[in-house]
């Protein structure tokens, strides 16, 4: 088993809840979740950060995002959406594969990452 839980998620060694999958992402609901419906969605491909992303694979990335934003808001009636990403361990990043946080906001919560 690879030892990035993340590709190991990619490859149906470590269960998760998909959320969208093509050939290039995966989206999955977050096991540590700060709102209904937080979802995590990663390169197939493992790359640490953002800045060893190629271009190619960050516009799959982002346009996943920019598809998944209105369909998880519209799946836990949301009112907002908080994306993000944790990019190298200064900023928090925990595990060591680019992944966007999509957080659903609602009126009120004081929440978010
Ligand atoms: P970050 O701090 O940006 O690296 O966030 C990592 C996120 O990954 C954190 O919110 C919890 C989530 N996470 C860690 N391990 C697993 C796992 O095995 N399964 C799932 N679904 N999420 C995980």
């Amino acid at each position: 088993m690879t030892d990035c839980v993340f590709c190991a998620i990619v490859d149906d060694e470590i269960p998760s809840h998909t959320v969208y999958e093509d050939d290039a992402v995966l989206a999955f609901l977050d096991a540590n979740p700060l709102a209904p419906g937080h979802t995590l969605v990663v390169p197939k491909a493992h790359h640490e950060r953002l800045n060893d992303l190629p271009a190619d694979r960050a516009s799959r990335v982002f346009a996943a995002v920019h598809a998944l934003v209105p369909a998880v808001e519209e799946a836990v009636d949301a009112d907002a959406t908080t994306v993000g990403f944790n990019n190298g361990t200064a900023a928090g990043q925990e595990v060591p594969h680019v992944h966007a946080h999509v957080v659903p906001r609602f009126d009120g919560d004081g929440g978010g990452p």
